[in-house]
């Protein structure tokens, strides 16, 4: 079995995922109050926020890692200028929704920088040091700098938290692949509103020999970094 270049291996399906710190990013989608508390974007689609909760103290616990191993950390938002003028019409009016991007909700405008509803949740917010990536799109790589950031600091590897599995995780977990990084899923660290979306994602992330990347978990990880470290 192939196995990639590094010094700390995690068990990871469909084999395991090796990783050198000094080229990985601990990527942290979208833990915005808009997709994970009531009252935001996410509701206003018609979601069931509570279904994503399960995924913040396994990420937490990861978080907590990189930050004592000073490991690149990367935080990104989904979200749109205040004017909204990175905001397609195709995207604000998509499913006809009572309430659209840019409009007033009990977080502020919706999935709009500067609102409440923006912020990334206390339990998993960015320190001093972590890099803070704002997106229009799904995808963190759309429209943004992200592939710029991490060759400079010459990451080749990026172990992938956040939500929603099926949505944000998966757009850039593909981006990232087509790019020629390896990303290892953790599966306690991510979240749908759908289960069977959930399941699909991961099984399609990891099947055909890792088409897009290897999925793992939180536990995994931190038991082969105390165990080589
Ligand atoms: N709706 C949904 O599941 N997700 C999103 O709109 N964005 C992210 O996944 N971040």
């Amino acid at each position: 079995m192939n196995k990639t270049k590094g010094s700390i291996s995690v068990p990871a399906e469909p084999y395991e995922f090796t990783f050198d710190p000094e080229h990985v990013a601990l990527v942290c989608i979208d833990f915005q109050r808009d997709f994970m508390e009531a009252g935001g974007f996410g509701e206003s689609l018609g979601n069931d926020v509570s279904t994503l909760r399960g995924s913040i103290k396994p990420t937490r616990a990861v978080l907590d890692l990189f930050r004592e191993k000073g490991w690149t950390v990367i935080h990104t938002r989904e979200g749109h200028r205040e004017d909204l003028t990175d905001l397609f019409p195709a995207k604000r009016d998509r499913g006809n929704p009572s309430l659209r991007i840019g409009d007033e909700g009990p977080m502020g405008r919706l999935l709009t920088r500067g609102s409440a509803g923006h912020e990334i949740i206390p339990e998993l917010a960015p320190i001093e040091g972590e890099v803070i990536l704002d997106k229009p799109g799904k995808g963190a790589f759309y429209g943004t700098d992200l592939e710029t950031i991490l060759r400079a600091k010459s990451i080749t590897q990026l172990i992938i938290t956040g939500v929603t599995t099926e949505v944000c995780v998966q757009s850039t977990a593909r981006e990232a692949n087509d790019r020629g990084f390896e990303c290892l899923i953790l599966s306690d660290c991510t979240g749908s509103y759908f289960q069977e979306f959930y399941d699909a994602a991961l099984n399609m992330f990891k099947a055909q020999g890792g088409i897009v990347g290897w999925v793992g978990t939180s536990t995994s990880l931190l038991a082969a970094v105390d165990s080589a470290t």
